[in-house]
């Protein structure tokens, strides 16, 4: 049987979601409005005024917000309540220019973490579980979210942080935890771990709660295999709060976003135009309750869907599709959008574990992809002859997949490094020049 952490709130119907939806965002526009000058000059160079804004309907009149507006303001510049009020400060990891700095009161805390409870609670967790939390603590959101979350359900919450894989094995098997918290990288290479040291038996996992990073379904079925659990997405950015923006329910076909709290919206990244359900395009949110740190159609960078179809589940709240990728994770090799998903689709469907690289360079003026693969063990001891023809297989499938051909080495099993947080996948040796 389903259970939720707050029913009257993931079950509301659709008729109270809009209209707290409506309420929430008035208040935000007009509050953003007077307190942060930032919005006020975006809104003004707009010609909108507060009172413009009725509804939900009235959306598309405000201006987006982008990465470079959160770098312009850093590291006060967005903030909507004074410094005093604000009891933490979480970061992104800063990949790409400076970091993105987010700031959260008591209560920005509170409803965050009540956001992860809610992803637990839907994974099957309870006051009797042990969450094993193996996502990195500190200035990532990952680690502190899920703990908060778990603490909120009232399970046994185990801070473990990422790294020291023969430790988080241990503890797994010593303390029996029922839910694992970490990214879908990392659980892959527990999982390997525990195998290998033939220790399924002595686990007693039953759910896991994986993101912070794309993971195909082949992936999930991959993981699912190798702990014996049901493997549940989770998704977020550090910006709106973190982990637990959105969770999967037991359907396992998308994740309910909590529209009690944001409003999503999906548009053509080229152009903004709002685009109607269903349509794939980049996902832009709306916080309507944030207090610290409001944010206002800031655009995520993610692909994904949205659909607003009835689940099994009894949540009425919208669901988003995996990401298939971000808008600028997007490598365009010989004038070929390519998405690292697309690629790991074919491997993964393939019998190949999920661990890879994708390297781009420039030779002669003319772009290269090149996938490195890791064999499984049985392939390996396979008779090498074969070894040419499974890698003209893989050339073959990509070219069905991107249009373009690769070139493809097959690399001996854990031969390329693992992840014990986000996994990096590309090499584009291209931005190096
Ligand atoms: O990754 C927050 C998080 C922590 C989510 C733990 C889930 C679990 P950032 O480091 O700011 O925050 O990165 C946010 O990660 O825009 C997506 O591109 C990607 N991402 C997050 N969750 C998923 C997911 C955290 N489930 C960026 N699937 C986002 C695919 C994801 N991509």
């Amino acid at each position: 049987m389903e259970r939720y952490y707050q029913e009257e709130i993931e079950c509301a119907p659709r008729e109270t979601i809009s209209a707290w939806q409506d309420e929430r965002l008035r208040e935000t526009v007009k509050r953003v409005y007077e307190k942060v000058p930032y919005y006020r000059d975006l809104m003004d160079k707009k010609g909108i005024k507060p009172d413009d804004i009725r509804g939900v309907e009235d959306l598309g009149k405000l201006p987006f917000l982008t990465k470079d507006d959160l770098r312009e303001a850093y590291p006060y510049g967005m903030l909507a309540r004074p410094l005093k009020d604000c009891v933490r400060i979480q970061s992104t990891s800063g990949t790409t220019g400076k970091r993105v700095v987010a700031f959260y009161t008591q209560h920005d805390l509170d409803v965050w973490e009540d956001c992860c409870a809610r992803a637990i609670v839907a994974a099957g967790g309870t006051d009797e579980d042990v969450v094993h939390v193996c996502y990195g603590y500190g200035l990532f959101t990952g680690g502190p979210g899920l703990n908060g979350g778990s603490h909120k359900v009232g399970s046994l919450t185990l801070p473990m942080s990422s790294g020291n894989t023969e430790r988080q094995v241990q503890f797994l098997c010593d303390l029996e935890a029922t839910i694992l918290c970490c990214t879908p990288s990392y659980a892959a290479y527990i999982g390997e771990t525990v195998n290998e040291k033939g220790l399924r038996d002595k686990i007693k996992l039953k759910a896991g709660i994986f993101g912070a990073e794309a993971w195909s379904e082949e992936m999930r079925r991959d993981i699912e295999k190798s702990l014996g659990i049901k493997a549940h997405d989770i998704y977020g950015l550090t910006e709106l709060c973190g982990p637990g923006v959105s969770f999967e329910c037991s359907e396992q076909t998308g994740m309910h976003i909590n529209e009690d709290h944001f409003i999503a919206e999906i548009i053509n990244p080229e152009t903004g135009e709002v685009l109607p359900e269903g349509e794939k395009g980049e996902l832009v949110f709306t916080s309507i309750t944030k207090d610290a740190f409001p944010l206002i159609r800031y655009r995520t960078r993610d692909i994904c869907r949205l659909t607003r179809k009835k689940c099994s589940c009894g949540r009425t709240h919208v669901k988003m599709s995996k990401p298939m990728g971000r808008s600028d994770d997007m490598l365009i090799v010989k004038g070929v959008n390519v998405f690292p998903s697309q690629i790991e689709t074919v491997l993964v469907s393939k019998g190949y574990p999920a661990n890879y690289q994708i390297i781009v360079d420039r030779v002669k003026n003319t772009d290269t992809l090149d996938v490195r693969v890791e064999m499984t063990n049985e392939m390996f001891s396979d008779n090498l002859g074969s070894v040419s023809e499974r890698e003209k297989e893989l050339v073959d499938a990509l070219k069905a997949m991107l249009g373009i051909t690769a070139s493809v080495k097959l690399v001996a099993p854990k031969s390329i490094a693992r992840s014990e947080g986000k996994a990096v996948r590309i090499i584009d040796k291209r931005k190096l020049i």
